[in-house]
């Protein structure tokens, strides 16, 4: 019989600490003794690659939002059936920065996209695959944004009001409070020391 690994992934808004907490985690894994797979979206493969650069280019002509949508869906069906899946039959861990929540969230709640919309592409695409769990590091967009600035460039999505940050963060916490098995709150306002001895705690649980 085939052993399927785990699929975890790691969501929240921007400057939320993802890039940061991605690397602590594939630690703690690793030391566990997992074979982990480490990858983003958009993005995980060549084809992924260029659609998330054509997605985040902040100098590109405005983007219908059904497109934005149409293109993270496009990058993901070829994530899952190169890297995610194979991996998963394989027995390995897959640890991915963000996924399909960021698709509720960013074109849901951010851009005001039908949440029934979304679902249809996402049963089309994942056809029932669900990550077995989803660490979200929430922090207030002021927080995040000041981190943001504080780094330098910017993408197109960075480059959005506040109130679109307000509405991201709300879709998030909603999602969380709707699958509370899968999710793993963070408050990811707090200093990084107080953020990964909430994740070492999460992490030492699904071991
Ligand atoms: N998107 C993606 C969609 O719209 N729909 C989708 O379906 C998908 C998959 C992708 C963009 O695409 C959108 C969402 C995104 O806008 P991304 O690179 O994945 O872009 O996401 P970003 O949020 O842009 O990632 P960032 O790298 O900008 O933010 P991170 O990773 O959350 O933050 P990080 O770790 O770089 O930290 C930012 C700064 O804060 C510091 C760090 O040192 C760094 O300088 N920091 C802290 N400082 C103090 N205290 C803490 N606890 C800190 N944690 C981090």
């Amino acid at each position: 019989m085939t052993s399927h690994g785990k699929f975890i992934t790691l969501e929240g808004g921007e400057g939320a600490g993802k890039s940061t907490n991605m690397q602590f985690i594939y630690e703690r894994l690793c030391s566990a003794g997992k074979d982990v797979v480490l990858t983003r979206e958009p993005g995980g493969t060549a084809l992924g690659e260029r659609l998330r650069t054509l997605l985040l280019d902040s100098g590109a002509e405005r983007m219908h939002s059904d497109t934005e949508l149409l293109l993270m869906f496009a990058a993901r069906a070829e994530h899952l059936a190169k890297v995610i899946r194979p991996a998963l039959a394989q027995g390995r861990w897959v640890l991915c920065d963000r996924f399909t929540d960021a698709t509720y969230a960013y074109q849901g709640g951010g851009r005001g996209i039908q949440e029934a919309r979304i679902a249809t592409l996402e049963e089309w695409v994942q056809q029932g695959l669900q990550p077995d769990v989803t660490f979200l590091l929430d922090v207030p967009p002021e927080i995040g944004a000041t981190r943001v600035v504080q780094r330098g460039v910017q993408d197109r999505f960075e480059l959005e009001q506040r109130e679109f940050f307000e509405r991201v963060r709300g879709a998030y916490l909603q999602r969380a409070q709707q699958a509370p098995q899968r999710f793993k709150v963070v408050d990811a306002g707090r200093s990084l020391t107080q953020v990964q001895a909430q994740l070492a705690t999460y992490i030492a649980g699904i071991l």
